[in-house]
């Protein structure tokens, strides 16, 4: 991704912003890990899809409006050289505006400075801020405190959540992301393929991820896109499984549900196959029910559908597979086996913060899952069938596609 990327995010995120309006994002801030060793910086997504910038505590405060002139300050951390010595260099002013293309790049203390002013001037009515909590009591995040900032010495501005109109563009998809797709969707193959290849059984699940990690490692992608998850046997009916130290037992199914992050692009694949290398009849049976309802939602999904019908469609056309099969004899049978739902975006974040209503119609450029899990806990036999859709002009692509899907493929790959 280049900086006109990054720049046309902004432009079109401070377009729909009315003039006296500010928006304020920020990179985020290391988090301690244990004692004087923080985790890894994972910056934002909101703040990386607008600047590009893998900084930590550097802000974005941009100003609403239409107009190819942009009105924005970015403000990175000032050079700390003792503080660089020890821990890596920090973003310099000049190669910040190589990356986002912002012309006007401060140092952090200057931030407040500018805020400061800006509504103190009059005029300025709104600050829009990323506010997201998944429940009230969860810690304050820089917005969430620099929105008690304002309000106490401010109180006649008005506070907004910038997500609904962060999330309006992050929907679609532009065609640089969707090239990073793609080559994060064959560095995922790479990892998938590995994992096949070595299984046998007797292995642990962390000798798969070991297997998975230096595949994807070795093939450009410096972080999976989550916690790979990576489940043998029972283990595989705990839907976000993070253990590893079961071992594989022939007869057997491996469950992998894993993704690469690759230029900031985050695939998300599930294969269900079988230790051995060989489906048994029932592992045979319920993974071709999987296989044909993903088939039939590649050959319909098209634009206007509305989102909901993909899960919907989804455990239908699964439901009547498997009634054919004889494990459902009514409808209401396919809940003991279909868990969870089969359809969410992806992009600068595993589960895309995008902003889709059940009824929003697909357009092209959107990216999501079709995702098939069936577990039926009697037979003790559990997996996912996870590819990565690519909604077209005409149509839709199966952008995981390469990645062994049939029983033949994986049985052919782990010959
Ligand atoms: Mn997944």
């Amino acid at each position: 991704m280049d900086k006109s990327f990054y720049a046309g995010n902004r432009q079109a995120l401070y377009a729909r912003l009315k003039e006296d309006a500010l928006a304020v994002v920020f990179s985020g801030v290391l988090i301690r890990q244990t004692n004087d060793q923080y985790y890894q910086f994972f910056a934002d997504r909101n703040f990386m899809y607008l600047t590009g910038i893998d900084q930590s505590e550097a802000v974005l405060l941009g100003y609403g409006g239409k107009g190819a002139e942009m009105k924005e300050t970015l403000f990175i951390p000032a050079p700390d050289l003792r503080w660089e010595k020890w821990n890596g260099q920090r973003v310099k002013a000049d190669e910040a505006t190589e990356i986002s293309g912002a012309q006007d790049v401060k140092y952090l203390q200057d931030f407040k400075k500018q805020l400061d002013q800006a509504l103190m001037s009059g005029g300025y009515s709104t600050v829009y801020l990323p506010l997201v909590k998944f429940s009230a009591d969860e810690p304050d995040s820089p917005a969430y405190q620099l929105a008690k900032y304002i309000r106490d010495r401010f109180p006649h501005i008005i506070i907004k959540d910038l997500m609904p109109h962060v999330k309006a563009l992050r929907v679609i998809k532009k065609p640089c992301e969707i090239v990073a797709m793609r080559k994060a969707e064959e560095i995922t193959g790479a990892g998938i393929v590995a994992m096949m290849r070595a299984a046998k059984p007797g292995m642990t699940e962390l000798d798969l991820r070991a297997e998975y990690m230096y595949a994807i490692m070795k093939n450009g992608a410096a972080l999976p896109g989550s916690i790979p998850i990576i489940a043998t046997g029972v283990n595989n009916f705990c839907i976000h499984y993070h253990g590893h130290d079961s071992i594989a037992q022939d007869g057997d199914m491996i469950l992998n549900d894993v993704g690469v992050n690759y230029n900031h692009m985050v695939t998300d694949v599930s294969r269900g196959w079988p230790v051995n290398g060989r489906f048994n009849d029932r592992q045979r049976a319920l993974y071709q029910c999987a296989v044909e309802t993903s088939k039939h939602m590649f050959d319909i999904i098209k634009p206007g559908m509305p989102m909901g019908d993909v899960d919907a469609i989804i455990k239908r056309v699964n439901y009547e597979h498997m009634r054919d099969m004889g494990l459902c004899k009514t409808w209401d049978d396919i809940g003991k086996y279909m868990w969870h739902g089969g359809a969410h975006h992806i992009g600068f974040d595993v589960h895309d913060v995008v902003e889709i209503a059940m009824d929003t119609s697909l357009a092209p450029g959107m990216i999501f899952c079709v995702d098939i899990g069936i577990y039926v806990e009697d037979w003790g036999i559990g997996f996912r069938l996870e590819d990565n859709c690519l909604v077209t002009e005409d149509g839709c692509e199966n952008l995981s596609k390469d990645i062994p899907f049939t029983i033949e493929d994986i049985e052919a790959v782990m010959k």
